[in-house]
C-alpha cells in the first residue's frame, strides 16, 4: 500500500511514528512543510523537516517535541555573549551540525530535496521524507503593536511573541511561485490514501496545499484528515491563534468544513467531539474516536483508524 502524509512537525510527526507501526509494510511519502524554515547565523533551518527526521529517527528531544534528544546549548551562549542574536530562538549544539551540513550542501547547488534525503541517510526515518517545494517559502505573519504594523517571520510570532500578539493574516511568502518539489505530485498520484495528520491546519498543512499543483493533486486521492482540535482547543501550540487570523473558528467541525468536501473524504474526530459525527458533516464521513497520542501504540490506532476510514471511503 502507497500512504502520502502532508505533514508539519510535532502533531505531524507523532501521527507518522503511530501510522508506520500500524502499517509496517506500507509505502510512506511524508510531503513536509517547509514554510517554517528561517534562516540563522547565515544557516538554513528547517524546523518541520527536522522534527519529523529526528522524531522518525530516534533522535527527538521527546519532552520538547523539537530539537534533538541530549542536547547542549554552547553556541547559543557563545553567540549571545557576542550579542549575535536572535536570542529568542534555541538552537542546540547537536542541531547546529544538521543546519551546517544542510546549508553546506545548498551552497553547494543541492535542492533542498536533495539535501534532505541526503540527512535521512543517517536518521534512517523509514519514510521517503520530501520538502513539498525546492522553493524558498517562508511564512509571515503580520502584527500591529508599538513598531506599528509589520510583517514578522512566523518563527519570530510564533517562538518570541507565543502568538501573543494577534495575527491580521498570515501569509506563505513565495508559495504561490513555488514548484512542487521532485517526486511530490507523482507520490500523491500514486497513493492509495493520502492522510492529513492532526498538523496544524493554518501554518503546516494549509501551507503545503498553498503550493501550486498540490491541492489539486490531492483532493483526487481518497483522503482522511485527523483532528488537531479536540474540544474546542488545540492539544499543544497556538493553532487557534492561527484559525482566527483566518476566520476559522477553533472546533474539530470548523476545520473540517475550512478544508472542504472537495479535498476531504473522511475526518477523524476525538470522542469528546463525537456531536460532530453524530450530527455529520456533508460530504465528509466522519468517525469519532479518541485522539491522543499519549504514546506510540496510541497513535499506531489512531492512524489504523484514518487507514480503515480510507480503505472504507475508496
Ligand atoms: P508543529 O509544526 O510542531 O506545530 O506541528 P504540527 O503542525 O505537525 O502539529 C501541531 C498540531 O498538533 C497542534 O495544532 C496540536 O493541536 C496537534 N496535536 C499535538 N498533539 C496531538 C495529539 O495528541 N492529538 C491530536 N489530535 N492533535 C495533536
Ligand atoms: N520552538 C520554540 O518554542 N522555541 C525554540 O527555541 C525553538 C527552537 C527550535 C530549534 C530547531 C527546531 O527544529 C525547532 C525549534 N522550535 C522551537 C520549534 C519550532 O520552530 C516550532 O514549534 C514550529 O516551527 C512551529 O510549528
Ligand atoms: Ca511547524
Amino acid at each position: 500500500m502507497r500512504i502520502v502524509v502532508l505533514a508539519g512537525g510535532i502533531g505531524g510527526a507523532r501521527f507518522l511514528r503511530g501510522l508506520k507501526r500500524a502499517a509496517p509494510d506500507a509505502e510512506i511519502t511524508v510531503v513536509g512543510n517547509t514554510g517554517d524554515d528561517i534562516f540563522l547565523f547565515g544557516l538554513k533551518v528547517c524546523p518541520d523537516l527536522d522534527t519529523v527526521m529526528y522524531t522518525l529517527g530516534g533522535g527527538i528531544d521527546e519532552e520538547r517535541g523539537w530539537g534533538r534528544a541530549d542536547e547542549t546549548f554552547h553556541v547559543k551562549e557563545e553567540l549571545a555573549a557576542y550579542e549575535v542574536g536572535p536570542a529568542w530562538f534555541g538552537l542546540g549544539d547537536r542541531d547546529f551540525a544538521t543546519h551546517i551540513v544542510r546549508t553546506q550542501m545548498m551552497n553547494a547547488g543541492y535542492p533542498l530535496s536533495a539535501v534532505t534525503e541526503a540527512l535521512c541517510h543517517r536518521w534512517n526515518p523509514g519514510v521517503r521524507l520530501i520538502p513539498m517545494t525546492d522553493d524558498r517559502v517562508e511564512t509571515h505573519v503580520v502584527i500591529t503593536d508599538e513598531q506599528g504594523r509589520r510583517a514578522i517571520h512566523f518563527q519570530e510570532w510564533w517562538v518570541r511573541l507565543r502568538a501573543s500578539v494577534p495575527a491580521e493574516a498570515i501569509t506563505p511568502i513565495g508559495a504561490e511561485d513555488a514548484k512542487p518539489a521532485p517526486g511530490v505530485l507523482e507520490a500523491i498520484a500514486d497513493a492509495d490514501a493520502v492522510l492529513l495528520p492532526p498538523s496544524n491546519p493554518v501554518v503546516s498543512v494549509g501551507t503545503i496545499l498553498a503550493v501550486p499543483g498540490i491541492r489539486e493533486a490531492v483532493a483526487a486521492r481518497t483522503v482522511v484528515g485527523v483532528s488537531p482540535i479536540i474540544g474546542g482547543a488545540p492539544v499543544r501550540g497556538m493553532a487557534d491563534a492561527c484559525l482566527a487570523a483566518i476566520g476559522v473558528e477553533t472546533s474539530a467541525r470548523a476545520v473540517a468544513e475550512h478544508y472542504g468536501p472537495e479535498l476531504l473524504d473522511g475526518w477523524l474526530v476525538d470522542e469528546t467531539d463525537a456531536a460532530v459525527a453524530a450530527e455529520g458533516i456533508a460530504g465528509i464521513a466522519v468517525r469519532a474516536r479518541p485522539l491522543l497520542m499519549t504514546d506510540v501504540d496510541a497513535a499506531a490506532d489512531i492512524a489504523r483508524a484514518a487507514l480503515d476510514l480510507a480503505g472504507e471511503l475508496r
